[in-house]
C-alpha cells in the first residue's frame, strides 16, 4: 500500500530512493546541508540522489519533474519558488510521493515546509551590529530579493532600520550566482572605493555566509580593518573566519546546516510512514560571536561545547525512527 492510504510498517521503510532537488548547491552552507541530508538518509537505510539546478529555476522545475517521473519514493526540495515548484509538487502529490521542502514559499496541502527562524537571525545580528557601533553610523547591506529566507530577513531589517534612525544604509547590493562570494567581493571593493575614508562605513550586514565571505575578503584586501561584518549562517569555513582575530567577520546567527538536512529527512520519513506532519516547521537559530569562542580552532561538530543550543537537534525524531536507525 502507499503511505497516504495505509501506514507503512517500519521495516517497509528500508532501501527507499530519495531525491534532493536543489536550486543551488554552491557554497559551504549547501555542502554541509547536503552532508546532513545524506547521512540521515543513509542512517535510515535509504539512498540519496542529488539533482543540482545551478541556480536556474526552470532547470529546478525539470529536475523535480524528472524525480517524479523516475518514481523516487520521496522528494526533498531545497530553495526554489512556489511558481517554479508548484506544478511538479502537485504531480508528486498525485503520484503519492511525499515531499518536504526547505526554504521555499510553497503552500501545497500535505507538503511540509521547513524554515529557519529567519527574522530572529536578522534581529540577533543587527542587534549586535547596533550595539558595537553605538547605535549610529553608516552601514552597507548585502541582501538579495526573491528567495523565501531573504524576504523574511528583510522584514526584520526594515523593522530594525525604522527603530534606529541614526543608522543609515549607504549602499545595498547582493546577487546569487554560481560564484557568489567572488561576485560579492568585487561589488564590495567598488563600495570601499566609493567610501574611502575611515569612518565612512561603520559596519556591514551580510544576510548569507557567501556574502560575508566576499565582503570579508574585500575589506581585508583594502586594509579597512575598522569595518566589521555581521553575517548569517555558520559552516566550518565561516567559523574559522569568525575565530580569526584579523577577520572582519565577528558574529553570525545560524542553525547548524547539517541539522537542517537531517531534520528535513526525518519529516520525509514520517510521511513515508503515513504520519501527518505540520505544514510548517521552524528551526531555532543561535547567535555566535567571536567573544564566545575559544582561542583554539573548533569545527561546527565541536561547537556545542562552546555555544548553547548549537547542533545535535532531535527535532523530527520519533521512537520508531530511532529504532529504524539501529
Ligand atoms: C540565497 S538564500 C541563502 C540562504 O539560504 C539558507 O536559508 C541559508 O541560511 C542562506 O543564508
Amino acid at each position: 500500500g502507499n503511505a497516504a492510504e495505509a501506514p507503512a510498517k517500519e521495516h517497509d521503510l528500508a532501501g527507499k530512493r530519495i531525491a534532493l532537488v536543489m536550486q543551488f548547491n554552491t557554497g559551504t552552507f549547501s555542502a554541509q546541508y547536503v552532508s546532513g541530508v545524506k547521512s540521515q538518509v543513509e542512517k535510515l537505510g535509504g539512498q540519496l540522489q542529488v539533482f543540482a539546478s545551478d541556480n536556474d529555476l526552470s532547470k529546478m522545475s525539470s529536475n523535480l519533474d524528472a524525480a517524479v517521473n523516475q518514481k523516487f519514493d520521496g522528494i526533498l526540495l531545497d530553495h526554489g519558488t512556489a511558481q517554479a515548484l508548484e506544478p511538479g509538487v502537485k504531480k508528486a502529490v498525485d503520484a503519492k510521493i511525499p515531499v518536504v521542502s526547505f526554504d521555499s514559499d510553497l503552500k501545497v496541502p500535505g507538503v511540509t515546509v521547513l524554515e529557519q527562524g529567519d527574522q530572529k537571525m536578522a534581529e540577533l545580528t543587527l542587534g549586535k551590529l547596533a550595539e558595537d557601533i553605538g547605535g549610529k553610523g553608516n552601514i552597507v547591506k548585502i541582501w538579495v530579493a526573491g528567495f523565501a529566507p531573504m524576504e523574511r530577513r528583510q522584514l526584520a531589517y526594515k523593522a530594525f532600520m525604522d527603530a534606529h534612525p541614526d543608522i543609515k544604509e549607504i549602499a545595498a547590493f547582493g546577487t546569487v550566482s554560481n560564484n557568489t562570494a567572488l561576485d560579492i567581493q568585487s561589488q564590495m571593493e567598488a563600495i570601499l572605493k566609493q567610501y574611502p575614508k575611515k569612518g565612512d562605513i561603520s559596519a556591514v550586514w551580510a544576510s548569507y555566509d557567501e556574502f560575508a565571505k566576499g565582503a570579508a575578503r574585500a575589506i581585508q584586501a583594502a586594509g579597512r580593518d575598522e569595518i566589521k561584518i555581521y553575517g548569517i549562517d555558520l559552516s566550518d569555513e565561516d567559523l574559522k573566519m569568525i575565530q580569526d582575530s584579523k577577520n572582519p567577520w565577528v558574529a553570525s546567527a545560524a542553525v547548524d546546516p547539517a541539522d537542517i538536512g537531517r531534520i528535513q529527512v526525518r519529516y520525509l520519513y514520517q510521511k513515508l510512514h503515513g504520519d501527518t506532519t505540520d505544514d510548517k516547521v521552524v528551526l531555532e537559530p543561535v547567535f555566535v560571536s567571536r567573544d564566545q569562542l575559544p582561542a583554539e580552532p573548533v569545527t561546527t561538530d565541536q561547537l556545542s561545547q562552546h555555544v548553547k543550543g548549537w547542533g545535535g537537534s532531535e527535532q523530527g525524531y520519533t521512537d520508531w525512527l530511532k529504532e529504524l536507525e539501529n
